[in-house]
């Protein structure tokens, strides 16, 4: 199989600068060369070009949407491109806002080739704002409402139909931060969290049997890892940081069963702010993971 590295570099969703320079923080720590030494074909296709960041207040609860629809645009092609040449599509961001035209790309070709969608979001964040109810009006808080078709006209319904996934597709796993309102939508969706605290009750090994078990071979299994997922101790080159993530060794374990089950199809690493981080540390951990997540073990092979 071949891995197509897909550079998005932009930070237009966010709340704070530099997310943007995420896809080379991720060239400089190596995960081309990584991928290639267990033994994948990688082609690194460069950046996609998008609009710069306006920095600008949000309007009428949206921030910069004209930019994140163009952003996303270019991202759906180059995902659906890479899909349909039977590659594996690593999409490095750039913020989360862009998983919104990944996942709908991912959507529209596992309709065509009637594959279950399994979405896996590694976040200590929902996602599921929208205009009326995000705080902030940053759409990268607002990707997972987009995807189930509760979002602006301009961002729903690219998979073919207006929700890309249904509630019961999508697993989040390392949250610990939900704004008031998204407390009510998740309720509503019927959306499966998998909090800090299921983690520390439960392990990360019992949670990830739980959200894996009815994977089978017909499944596509698409990986959306914002870093903000991990600690900050570990992982500080992230905007929105929050304290108590899965530690090192749990993140781990959580890419080695999806590993695992031999289907993973597609990846978002994304929120890396090399602005903020320390000597580079965050993207050299995502590499790291990535190598866990396409089958890198201690002793196998
Ligand atoms: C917050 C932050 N919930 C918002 N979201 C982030 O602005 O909607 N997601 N940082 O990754
Ligand atoms: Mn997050
Ligand atoms: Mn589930
Ligand atoms: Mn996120």
């Amino acid at each position: 199989k071949c891995i197509s590295l897909i550079g998005a570099p932009t930070d237009v969703g966010a709340s704070v600068r530099g997310a943007g320079m995420g896809p080379d923080a991720l060239r400089v720590a190596g995960v081309a060369e990584a991928l290639r030494g267990h033994g994948y074909d990688v082609i690194d296709r460069g950046n996609l070009a998008g609009p710069p960041n306006p920095w600008q207040q949000p309007q009428q609860g949206l921030r910069h949407l004209p930019e994140v629809v163009a952003w996303n645009r270019a991202v759906f092609e180059a995902v659906a491109t890479s899909l349909a040449l039977d590659q594996v599509p690593l999409l490095m961001g750039g913020d989360h806002c862009l998983a919104i035209g990944s996942i709908s790309a991912v959507a529209r070709q596992c309709r065509q080739e009637r594959k279950n969608l399994r979405v896996v979001w590694l976040d200590a964040h929902t996602d599921v704002n929208t205009a009326a109810i995000s705080p902030s009006g940053n759409m990268h808080g607002m990707p997972v409402s987009c995807l189930l078709g509760h979002g602006p006209e301009d961002l729903v319904g690219w998979s073919g139909e207006r929700a890309a996934i249904v509630a019961d597709a999508l697993d989040f796993i390392g949250i610990r931060s939900v704004d008031a309102d998204e407390k009510l939508a998740i309720r509503q969706l019927g959306l499966q969290v998998f909090d800090m605290r299921h983690i520390d009750e439960h392990g990360m090994r019992n949670t990830m049997t739980e959200v894996l078990q009815d994977v089978d071979e017909d499944t596509h299994i698409h990986v959306s890892f914002d870093l903000d997922c991990l600690d900050p101790l570990d992982a500080p080159g992230v905007g929105t940081g929050v304290r108590g993530g899965p530690t090192y060794r749990e993140m781990q374990l959580c890419m080695e069963m999806i590993a695992d089950t031999g289907r993973l199809g597609s990846l978002d690493v994304v929120e890396i702010n090399p602005a903020l981080d320390v000597r580079n540390r965050t993207a050299e951990l995502a590499v790291e993971f990535i190598q866990s997540l396409f089958g890198a073990s201690t002793l196998a092979r």
